[in-house]
């Protein structure tokens, strides 16, 4: 399997983020993606690569061009107010909730902030849109191998993409790298195109992101949002709209739940997944499903994801893997090669 490897990751690199009222040290760090690429490397799992320029056309058809220009031009916006702020991330503090008005483009910079973004824990940092652009550029390319005859291909990028929607950033997520794979998939002739979401928290982002179209299923496992991020979304009763209804799926499951009920669940998932008749399947490939993940709630073992890699493989559809969530940095690279290498393993 090829790897295609964001080598400009760790541009974005936040400071810290909020929770329970303070700063707390970022979960999400660049080490994670490293630990990744090593281990890809000890177990010499395919070719690593890094693409170099790249057609980004397919990102103005996944997000809307005011909130693509606002990243790209947010960090000179806050050093711009105060040179002091180079030191510092950049984070929202208002947000216009129901009632108020998002058709407006605020001058201000921290109502833009709040306009684009949906929670405090998402910091943007000096190489935020760098990092997020060319892990983008790793999602199309790995899109773009299966169109050429490819059986599977890994994006590992971060920043993480499948909380961001078409003009808002959280969760971690700046550029939604799923769904821009799965786009780049359609635009290249794929009729149907399934996302099977396996991080731990709902892909809030892709789901609004393809929830009124027929041609991209989105199903997802993760935790409960009645008591797990990202709360607002995710839980069972989401179908679809308009003609995508029927298109969407959500299986959530209970804080605590182990490797049994979850395997169940995927199954479920993929029958769902087989009955759409997809052409190509895009996994946002989360390992916040550990036991030992310090921001989430399920119990999978390290042995587990290689049982997963094996169950993806038998969907038998050409396959891109797109690298999300997962915070037990010294455990995720094992994790992730696991899942790889146990779809490797099955697959024809
Ligand atoms: C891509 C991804 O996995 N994003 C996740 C963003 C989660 N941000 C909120 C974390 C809330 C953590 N609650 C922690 C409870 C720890 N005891
Ligand atoms: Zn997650």
């Amino acid at each position: 399997m090829h790897t295609f490897y964001n080598d400009r990751h760790a541009l974005h690199h936040g400071k810290l983020e909020m929770f329970r009222g303070e700063l707390v040290p970022c979960f999400e760090v660049p080490a994670r993606a490293d630990f990744v690429l090593d281990e890809l490397k000890r177990r010499a799992l395919g070719t690593v690569e890094t693409p170099t320029a790249f057609d980004d056309g397919v990102i103005a058809r996944v997000h809307a061009p005011r909130y693509v220009d606002f990243l790209r031009g947010a960090w000179d916006e806050w050093v711009a107010l105060d040179p002091a702020n180079a030191q510092r991330d950049a984070f929202p503090s208002y947000w216009p909730i129901r009632t108020f008005r998002s058709d407006v483009l605020p001058a201000s910079f921290a109502a833009r902030m709040g306009l684009f973004s949906y929670d405090a824990g998402s910091p943007l940092t000096a190489g935020t849109w760098t990092a997020a652009h060319a892990g983008a550029g790793c999602a199309i390319a790995a899109a773009r191998s299966l169109v050429a005859g490819e059986r599977a291909a890994f994006a590992l990028t971060r920043p993480p993409g499948h909380h961001a929607g078409a003009d808002f950033f959280g969760g971690y997520c700046f550029l939604n790298n799923a769904a821009i794979a799965a786009q780049t998939l359609r635009d290249a002739g794929m009729a149907r195109v399934a996302v099977l979401d396996i991080d731990y928290h709902h892909g809030n982002g892709t789901q609004a992101l393809f929830y009124e179209r027929a041609d991209v299923q989105v199903t997802s496992l993760h935790g409960d949002p009645h008591t797990e991020y990202p709360y607002y979304l995710g839980y069972a009763d989401e179908d679809g709209a308009g003609a995508g209804l029927g298109f969407n799926r959500n299986l959530p499951l209970p804080r605590g739940t182990g490797f049994a009920a979850w395997r169940a669940a995927l199954g479920t998932a993929l029958q769902g997944i087989a009955a759409f008749g997809a052409d190509a399947l895009v996994i946002s490939l989360g390992l916040d499903t550990f036991a030992g993940d310090p921001i989430a709630g399920f119990t999978l073992q390290s042995a587990d994801y290689l049982a997963i890699g094996d169950a993806l493989a038998r969907a038998g559809l050409p396959t891109v893997f797109v690298f999300e969530g997962g915070y037990a940095v010294t455990e995720v690279g094992v994790n992730a090669v696991n899942v790889l290498e146990g779809f490797m393993q099955a697959a024809r």
